[in-house]
């Protein structure tokens, strides 16, 4: 059982080993990425050409892979960079940007996720569905309420791929099929700024690269992002989006243990 005391050590354990997270992501979010995993305590690179992601990935401590802004020179080095992380033991965490709004999209997401044995796939309950071949309306009104058919879905797409698989929105659901975790942290502006979606999968990677037990490193991530947000919103939601991101960075460098166990909502799904 995860509680908020592993997610406080897990998060201590990021903080100490500043671990490098090796990013294919988009361009949207490429410098908020980087900033927020310096915030955390984290060691940002970002490596694209197919000529260099192999050495890249084998060194770093984790690979985040982000089809944000695909295009198939990205593609291909992304499944470079993804099959020698799984040969040399380096945990891949996908995000499976907009998979199901186009088709191109939802291929490539099936085509990775079939290609590379990803330790986390990180998206909202759209994206998730849709990559494993489920029809789901792409900002469907079912995608972020309520948590039953989400969570068959994240348990489906768990089993189906092998994977922990965290679906986001008003609340998170993480699991690998067996045991489930619903976290309910963060604040509705995050939907505001760009790239919070795409930021929290590399977390999720930091995280993955310290703690070899995935589904714990995947909640624990999960609750401390949450929380950072929490604590921005408090301080700068008021002002709006752009005082709510720059706090958001100083809150995740600045949370700790004891917003952790004041703030952190987790608990054990069915
Ligand atoms: P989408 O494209 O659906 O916005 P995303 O990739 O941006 O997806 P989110 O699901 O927005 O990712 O998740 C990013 C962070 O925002 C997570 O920490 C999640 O818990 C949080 N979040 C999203 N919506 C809400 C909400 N309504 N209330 C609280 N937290 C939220
Ligand atoms: N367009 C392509 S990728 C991207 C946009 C706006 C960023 C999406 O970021 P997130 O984290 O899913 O909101
Ligand atoms: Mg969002
Ligand atoms: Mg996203």
């Amino acid at each position: 059982m995860v509680n908020n005391q592993e997610v406080a050590s897990v998060l201590q354990k990021v903080r100490q080993a500043n671990p490098l997270v090796h990013n294919i992501t988009n361009v949207v979010v490429t410098n908020f990425t980087a900033n927020g995993l310096l915030a955390l305590g984290a060691s940002p690179v970002m490596a694209y050409a197919k000529e260099e992601v192999a050495d890249m990935a084998k060194i770093a401590g984790a690979l985040v892979l982000n089809i944000g802004t695909l295009n198939p020179t990205e593609v291909e080095a992304m499944i470079i960079a993804g099959k020698e992380a799984n040969e040399a033991g380096v945990p891949v965490i996908f995000d499976p940007v907009g998979a199901g709004a186009t088709p191109y999209r939802t291929e490539t997401a099936r085509n990775i996720a079939g290609a590379v044995q990803v330790s986390v796939i990180r998206g909202n309950a759209a994206e998730i569905a849709n990559t494993i071949g489920e029809a789901w309306a792409i900002k469907g009104v079912d995608a972020g309420e309520g948590s039953g058919d989400v969570v068959s879905l994240a348990k489906n797409a768990a089993k189906r791929l092998k994977t922990v698989v965290a679906i986001t929105g008003k609340e998170d659901v993480v699991t690998d099929g067996n045991t489930t975790y619903i976290i309910r942290n963060g604040h509705p502006i995050l939907t505001k700024v760009t790239g919070t979606g795409c930021l929290l999968t590399s977390v999720i990677g930091a995280f993955a690269a310290v703690e070899r037990d995935v589904l714990k490193a995947a909640a624990a991530a999960l609750v401390s992002y949450g929380v950072a947000a929490e604590m921005a919103a408090k301080k700068a939601g008021e002002q709006g989006p752009g005082s709510f991101q720059i706090a958001f960075l100083d809150a995740l460098s600045r949370v700790g243990a004891d917003e952790i166990h004041q703030y952190g909502r987790i608990e054990q799904g069915e």
